[in-house]
């Protein structure tokens, strides 16, 4: 997702695939489960891969039953550019990231504005486990079981006005701790922003850890949003501001390259890059490339949000 020179490209690609080229394994994957849109009491006692556990109850209404990246290729082979701008420096570089105390400032067009401790945060939702696929601008995928709550939820406590049309939202800017920001690769703070009726899609969760554990730092802890059915970028992470606004938010990307990154940022197969083709993706341990699928394969649930809207203009 670097600016880059176009013939910068194809090299970084191969480097990123050459890395996890493996072969395919061939497992059964569970399906059936997913047709019982059920929430169901999960017992988590023991931190399978270090983490501080967390208690959650499974939804399955719009799980993939897909082979789920595993969490070693989850939390080494990230996006997080205040910590670098490589897949590989985030994993080292964000354990110096604090992470408690954290807030969330709520501001804009609410009728309830102020500021969140994230404790309350969690006292007040009850987490799920989520698994969705991501899908990144820069065609690789994942499948990544998340730990978190709908977005609406919040949104509801906070009382947008009428005038609240978009919500948009900011990463911690912390220069101490966060050396990537020394770079000026991106108007710092990360920013990004939704369409209000996106925000309060069902997809759309704030998400606090995956694979039952609190939020490995690499992947945007404390709090980060995922939206399954846009490119990664839009998916922001450790997020300390949420404001609802009347004007749609310019985000970081679309202020680095407007014709490359637009509001929008659907999953599309039919809308190139600019500088590449999104027809395919790159299931991260596969061997074989897959085709991408519009909306990321969420078309069922958000097609609707964008009924009329002409998506190769909407990018
Ligand atoms: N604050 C912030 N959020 C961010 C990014 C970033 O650089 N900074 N990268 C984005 C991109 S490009 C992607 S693909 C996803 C990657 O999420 P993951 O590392 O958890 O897989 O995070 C997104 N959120
Ligand atoms: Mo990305």
């Amino acid at each position: 997702m670097l600016i880059k020179k176009p013939q910068d490209i194809p090299s970084s690609e191969i480097t990123d695939e050459a890395v996890y080229q493996q072969r395919r394994k061939f497992m059964t994957s569970s399906i059936g489960l997913t047709a019982a849109a059920t929430l169901m009491p999960l017992q988590n006692s023991v931190a399978a891969y270090g983490g501080k556990p967390l208690n959650f109850k499974k939804n399955s209404q719009f799980d993939t039953s897909e082979d789920k990246t595993s969490f070693g290729k989850i939390t080494n082979y990230n996006n997080y550019y205040e910590f670098g701008t490589d897949k590989y420096s985030p994993a080292k570089n964000a354990q110096a990231l604090t992470t408690d105390p954290w807030s969330v400032t709520i501001d804009g067009e609410v009728e309830k504005p102020g500021i969140l401790h994230l404790e309350d945060i969690l006292k007040q939702h009850t987490l799920e486990e989520r698994i969705y696929r991501l899908r990144c601008v820069e065609r690789w995928s994942m499948v990544i079981p998340w730990i978190g709550f709908p977005l609406a939820d919040l949104i509801k406590k906070a009382r947008p006005t009428s005038k609240a049309k978009y919500v948009k939202f900011e990463t911690l800017n912390r220069p101490s701790e966060m050396n990537g920001l020394r770079r000026n690769v991106l108007d710092w703070p990360y920013v990004e922003g939704l369409r209000i009726d996106e925000a309060m899609n069902p997809l759309t969760i704030l998400a606090v850890g995956l694979y039952g554990e609190v939020m490995p730092k690499q992947n945007g802890a404390p709090i980060r949003l995922v939206v399954p059915w846009k490119y990664g970028y839009k998916s922001i992470k450790s997020v300390v501001k949420i404001s609802f606004t009347e004007k749609e938010p310019v985000s970081s990307w679309t202020k680095a390259a407007p014709n490359e990154y637009g509001f929008y940022s659907n999953v599309n197969p039919d809308v190139d890059h600019p500088r590449w083709s999104q027809r395919k993706e790159r299931r991260i341990g596969d061997f074989l490339k897959r085709d991408t699928l519009l909306f990321n394969g969420y078309a069922d649930q958000v097609a609707s949000l964008y009924t009329g809207m002409d998506l190769k203009k909407h990018y």
